[in-house]
């Protein structure tokens, strides 16, 4: 029996994940999920953070906190933030784990095995005033393809090119903001070359089933010739090297997996750790599975070249890995026409969006409105009008109102419950249930037979559209299902009927509400929380294709669209109405937050207020810097005697990156002269400086001119 392996891309621990994100890798894959787990196909969805590398340890010095700190924040934020917006994983992981760092060191030993790493010495970037190797995004500049400034090491966000820091044109570095020097290190490398035909191949075989996107960029990486790639780097954070056959243990010391070297693998420790034993193996090296690696456009080469390389090359008779059948890639999603920046206040994070809206409803609203202007063949766009117009003329007219008015309806004349079927009538559901069965309609009739031909047909492009990783027909063709079930409510006329021909009514009703149950099941991946409250007024078992520790449903739900599910006398509760009109002052209000940086910190500043008198237990002081020296084995920080007037004090400080020793000697400064004493690095300090802390640096609070040392700072 088939299997499906989904994956989505593991998102860096270093940050708020934001609805281009949702767009990119998640709901898409959320949403195939649900559809399959629905059509009770095997499933397993897998995810984790990606922890390692320098978007984490630039991220950690931007805070001022370490790498551990930065990855639990994230982790436990973007979790949660998941979970909020009912990304039904079925588990999300980490790849800090100690299971995650044996099976990428596993992967490096088998490689050094057989022969597929060379050790070689190249120059690579060197900060000296910070004393470090400036790996990937450490070193900014101007991009060599587009000539975008501030460009990232490793690839640019503009124009998307990949390219070495050594092409980069007028490299800073990010430390010191000086040009950095070439320096001579040791690095392993991984023939990547050595696998252009077998990729080629690969890529050959998937060309008519992959998406455009995919297929040019990969086939442009083919070209241009794949050539070795550097796995490790000089850093002091990823998962280490040492204690490895075959690998010098000093060489080893100072180094690191590249990050995306151990993040793919994440996928595959992250179902071990799922199973717990060699069950994950029926997965990953089974024949039986399709497995689907979903991701945004900036990922498309590690996962159609670079990880299929590295599952091949770890292939053997026992270990059979298989590659991925799909890599369906999205575009970038926008925001209000440019481009997700958090520097500039241009986004609209996830936990932004649960903390503002506490009423389940709008995580549908913003689920549907995201996945209908999903950038599935090129960049869209993300407005908040649209996401008001998609509740009030989709979601609101269209499905909202046909459950509302069936519901109402049958509240008011047949007691709540399904009605009784009779006379002409008596049968119908037995007829109904064989025209599906024998698709066969002529014993209905008319508007019961349009009605299920249309259910049909459009449930058929639903079906292929999903197979097909076309998100945004899938759901068109649903919105169809629920467009012709207001079609017939309005061609039946039960309203009339109901007293001129109440057999008739009765029939009539008895469809519409079990169409609100089985529209329900049609839309439950993409509005899963409103799916499930109107499933639950049948009061019957229920699923909206959620995670749910079974791998595979007993129960097809998806065949029970097209068909009567209920007996006559099922009682339904009673409806709120499910979708609220928005007005357009919504809109405007949500716009209002974005692009207003001010607005935002002092939000967040205001969550943790402070009395007077807990302001005034920290004791400030003005000081000088008397004498300044370097501690040995720490890149970080500088031992500093300063003067309290009266009174001379050690005071060891994060600032060594950011000032020498020289420049900070005689400057006045600010101290917490009443913070408990500590040891850093073996050292006393006591006390600390004040410094603003931003993106792009630190710098110390000094006064412009001399002034008293002692002196209280209030
Ligand atoms: N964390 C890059 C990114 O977030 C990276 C993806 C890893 S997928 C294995 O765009
Ligand atoms: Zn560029």
């Amino acid at each position: 029996m088939k299997k499906y392996l989904l994956t989505s891309a593991l998102p860096y621990s270093n940050g708020y994940l934001h609805l281009g994100h949702l767009a990119g890798a998640y709901l898409p894959a959320d949403l195939f999920a649900r559809f399959k787990r629905l059509n009770s196909e095997e499933v397993l969805y897998v995810c984790g953070s990606d922890e390692h590398g320098v978007a984490i340890t630039i991220a950690a010095e931007k805070e001022g906190v370490t790498p551990q700190d930065i990855i639990d924040k994230y982790h436990f934020a973007n979790k949660s933030a998941f979970e909020g917006l009912n990304i039904s994983f079925d588990i999300y992981s980490r790849t800090s784990n100690e299971l995650h760092h044996n099976t990428a060191r596993e992967f490096f030993a088998d490689f050094i095995k057989k022969g597929f790493l060379e050790k070689k010495e190249s120059e690579q970037f060197y900060d000296e005033t910070a004393n470090m190797f400036l790996p990937d995004r450490y070193v900014e500049g101007i991009c060599p393809s587009c000539g975008k400034e501030d460009a990232r090491g490793d690839q640019c966000d503009n124009c998307g090119a990949y390219y070495s820091q050594t092409e980069l044109k007028n490299p800073i570095s990010l430390i010191s903001k000086k040009p950095p020097l070439l320096k001579k290190t040791v690095h392993w490398y991984f023939k990547f070359g050595d696998f252009q035909d077998f990729l080629e191949n690969y890529i050959n075989q998937n060309e008519e089933a992959w998406k455009d996107n995919v297929i040019n960029q990969t086939r442009s990486w083919l070209k241009a010739g794949l050539s070795e790639r550097a796995i490790t780097r000089d850093l002091n954070w990823g998962v280490k090297i040492d204690n490895i056959e075959g690998v010098d243990p000093e060489e080893a010391a100072t180094k690191r997996l590249y990050v995306w070297f151990d993040a793919v693998l994440g996928y595959i420790s992250a179902t071990k750790e799922y199973f717990g034993n060699d069950d994950w193996k029926q997965w990953w090296q089974s024949a039986d599975t399709d497995y689907i690696a979903f991701i945004g456009k900036d990922n498309i080469v590690f996962h159609t070249l670079i990880f299929p390389a590295m599952l091949h090359a770890r292939s053997d008779e026992n270990n059979p890995y298989l590659l991925p059948k799909n890599v369906p890639a999205h575009e970038f999603l926008n925001l209000e026409g440019q481009k997700f920046s958090k520097s500039k206040n241009w986004s609209i994070d996830l936990k932004d969006f649960l903390d503002d809206f506490k009423n389940p409803t709008y995580v549908d609203v913003l689920r549907y409105s995201i996945a209908m202007s999903f950038p599935e063949t090129r960049d869209a766009d993300f407005t908040w009008k649209d996401f008001v117009a998609r509740n009030n003329n989709e979601l609101a007219s269209i499905f909202g109102n046909f459950i509302n008015r069936t519901l109402q309806f049958s509240h008011k004349n047949f007691e709540g419950k399904i009605p009784k079927l009779s006379g002409n009538y008596q049968d119908f559901d037995n007829q109904w249930n064989n025209a599906v069965e024998q698709n066969q309609f002529d014993q209905l009739e008319s508007n019961d037979k349009d009605l299920l031909e249309k259910v049909i047909a459009e449930l058929s492009s639903v079906q292929e559209s999903y197979n097909k990783y076309r998100f945004r027909d899938a759901i068109t063709s649903s919105m169809n299902i629920a467009r012709a079930a207001n079609k017939y409510f309005n061609d039946e006329e039960p309203w009339k009927s109901v007293k001129s021909n109440p057999e008739l009514a009765a029939k009539s009703l008895f469809v519409c509400c079990q169409l609100a149950y089985n529209l329900s099941i049609l839309l439950s991946p993409i509005i899963p929380n409103s799916a499930k409250y109107i499933m639950d007024l049948f009061s019957s078992e229920n699923y909206t294709g959620e995670s749910n520790g079974k791998l595979k449903q007993a129960t097809n739900y998806w065949e029970k669209i097209t068909k009567l599910n209920f007996k006559s006398g099922t009682a339904i509760q009673k409806p709120e109405i499910i979708f609220g009109r928005l007005d357009d002052s919504f809109a405007d209000k949500q716009m209002q937050k974005l692009g207003d940086k001010n607005n935002n910190s002092s939000k967040e500043v205001f969550e943790n207020v402070i009395t007077i008198d807990e302001f005034f237990n920290v004791k400030l002081r003005t000081a000088k810097v008397i004498s300044a020296e370097k501690i040995k084995k720490s890149d970080k920080l500088l031992k500093l005697i300063v003067d309290l007037g009266g009174e001379q004090r050690q005071i060891i400080a994060g600032i060594a990156k950011y000032y020498s020793t020289e420049e900070i000697v005689n400057k006045y400064i600010i101290v917490v002269a009443n913070l408990k004493p500590a040891k850093l690095m073996g050292e006393l300090s006591e006390g600390m400086l004040l410094a603003a802390n931003f993106k792009k640096g630190l710098k110390l609070a000094t006064f412009d001119g001399e002034i008293p040392l002692g002196a209280e700072v209030r």
